[in-house]
């Protein structure tokens, strides 16, 4: 029998308040308490793994040892099949110097793509769950879509959502409501895996 979840009190080992908002979304219908590592101020640990599932468990891991309780960690990012995956695990970096939201890497990306006829692309998440006794289970869930550009602005999301419009919609992931974006996206399907194996 693989472990499940039998705590009531989980936290969610980032500090990225897009993710805490889906996560916590995602999971309210389990009524399982969750806090987020920003809330217990947790520190932040260098994520030099090589994968989306290596970065995710040293994120799960040290909230986990950190805080005594369980962790959800999430890895996740833009991969664009024109770039060969790129920005990947990247994608939060790719965004760096901080300008204004993640226009700078949005726009950059873009001008890779140049007049590239395959504007394809997926968002890729792995979700690991970390007991304090270190043991750790991962699930992970993508999407798949296409860059529009100009970006279509929108009240939701975060991140890259401007730029992506997930396969089956004409909207991108900033535009579409949260219930939508959390139904479907590379994060809501992950979750799910970790929903039906662990609760
Ligand atoms: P934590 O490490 O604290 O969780 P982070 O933002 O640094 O926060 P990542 O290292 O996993 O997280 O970087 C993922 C980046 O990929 C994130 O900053 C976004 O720019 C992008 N990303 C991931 N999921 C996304 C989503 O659902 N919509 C838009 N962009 C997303």
């Amino acid at each position: 029998m693989m472990r499940k979840l039998t705590e009531k009190k989980l936290v969610l080992a980032t500090h990225n308040a897009g993710k805490v908002a889906e996560m916590q979304e995602i999971l309210a219908p389990f009524g399982i308490t969750v806090v987020s590592a920003g809330d217990l101020n947790l520190s932040e640990p260098e994520e030099n793994g090589t994968t989306f599932v290596e970065n995710a468990t040293i994120k799960a891991v040290a909230a986990a040892k950190e805080s005594g309780l369980p962790a959800l960690g999430d890895d996740s990012g833009l991969c664009v099949h024109a770039l060969g995956g790129r920005p990947g695990i990247y994608s939060a970096r790719y965004n760096e110097p901080k300008k204004n939201g993640f226009m700078y890497a949005m726009e950059k990306l873009n001008e890779e793509l140049g007049d590239s006829a395959d504007r394809s692309a997926h968002f890729a998440c792995a979700m690991v769950i970390a007991w304090p006794d270190g043991e750790t289970r991962s699930f992970e869930g993508r999407v798949n879509g296409t860059l529009c550009w100009p970006v279509k602005t929108g009240e939701h999301g975060f991140g890259y959502d401007p730029m992506f419009v997930p396969d089956g919609y004409d909207a991108s992931f900033a535009e579409l409501p949260a219930a939508v974006k959390n139904a479907v996206s590379h994060r809501a399907r992950a979750l799910k895996m970790f929903t039906d194996a662990c609760l």
